[in-house]
């Protein structure tokens, strides 16, 4: 009843009596009065005059699950969707829900983490409604070496998304961060469950800085935000619907294989390759020229005489970026 309110005042771009729309549902005008106030504690901006009705004046711009739903257009990921108000983690959320036997391409979303996760022990912070935090499930048929694809795909659809989005010039750091010029505005922690050689399940977690004016001073000099780079304030649901779609392109195109095209396509958009890179072996400091991903989504670089090293850990210093 309220999703088909909602419909209606979306469709008509000035007044409607609330006589007109409970004859159009067949229900009582107390009914209508009723769901639109419901609509407006979801954040829907409904004005109300009398003798003339009801005119819908913006819609909640923070996550929202009704109007997410309306906006999703994909097939599998998002279908089974989770928006919560607070959660400690949505990659934790979902491990459980995962675990339990829930679907393949089931999304958690949340409006605020409480225990946001980085890597390797690290913490992702954001305000509550400043960023999108959201979580997919998924049981692909692949063996545990395979899985190391699916940060690289996530990161190009988001990547692709982004640009598509709001115009930035987005770039991927290899292998799990989304920039703007050198500083972060997403991050990707993908972390799964697996038995021998069988996957249970993957699950890619994404956290997108959105409306953020400032960060704490320990990330200030190298985190950033799309409001801090656009000036413009986005609807997040509509962002959402976006970045799911281009992830189960990526997803779903190849069977989470990194295909030539797709490592092409990846490459043109990655900050990090042609970049002077260093990272670790053992004690040892070794530098070199980041030229390209392996078919395992591995960061392959060109070292001084001329032989490739294939790095898999994310501790790479580019030069240049944070
Ligand atoms: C990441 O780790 O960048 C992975 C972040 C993944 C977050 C998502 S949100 C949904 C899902 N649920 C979770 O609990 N997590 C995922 P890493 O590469 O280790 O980077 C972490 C580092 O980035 C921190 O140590 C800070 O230096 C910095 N950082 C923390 N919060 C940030 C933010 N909002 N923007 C930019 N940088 C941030």
């Amino acid at each position: 009843m309220q999703k088909k309110i909602l419909d209606i005042l979306l469709n008509s771009n000035h007044f409607i009596s609330g006589q007109e729309i409970s004859d159009m549902l067949g229900v009582s005008r107390q009914a209508v009065w009723k769901a639109v106030n419901s609509l407006r504690e979801e954040g829907y901006e409904i004005e109300s005059v009398t003798s003339k009705g009801y005119r819908l004046v913006s819609s909640p711009a923070h996550l929202n699950e009704k109007r997410l739903k309306s906006l999703l257009k994909t097939k599998i990921i998002g279908k089974n969707l989770i928006v919560l108000d607070s959660v400690g983690s949505t990659n934790d959320y979902l491990k459980r829900l995962g675990s339990e036997g829930c679907e393949n391409g089931t999304v958690a979303a949340a409006r605020e983490q409480t225990k946001g996760k980085g890597r390797l022990g690290r913490q992702w912070q954001t305000k509550k409604d400043d960023g999108i935090a959201f979580s997919v499930l998924l049981k692909p048929n692949i063996s545990p070496s395979e899985v190391s694809s699916v940060t690289p795909l996530a990161g190009l659809a988001v990547c692709k998304a982004l640009r598509e989005f709001t115009g930035l010039d987005c770039f991927i750091k290899w292998p799990n961060d989304v920039i703007v010029g050198n500083k972060k505005l997403v991050g990707i922690l993908t972390e799964m469950s697996a038995e021998f050689d069988a996957v249970e399940y993957v699950i890619p977690g994404i956290g997108i800085n959105v409306s953020h004016t400032s960060f704490p001073d320990e990330i200030a000099y190298k985190a950033t935000s799309i409001l801090l780079e656009t000036g413009r304030h986005i609807d997040q649901n509509e962002l959402l619907a976006c970045v799911l779609l281009h992830l189960e392109n990526e997803f779903l195109k190849t069977n989470l294989e990194l295909t030539p095209s797709v490592k092409e396509e990846y490459t043109k958009m990655c900050a990090t390759i042609g970049r002077e890179v260093t990272f670790k072996r053992g004690t040892r400091r070794i530098s070199g020229t980041a030229v390209g991903i392996s078919d395992k989504g591995e960061l392959e670089v060109m070292l001084s005489d001329g032989t490739i090293c294939v790095v898999n850990s994310g501790e790479v210093t580019v030069q240049g970026i944070y």
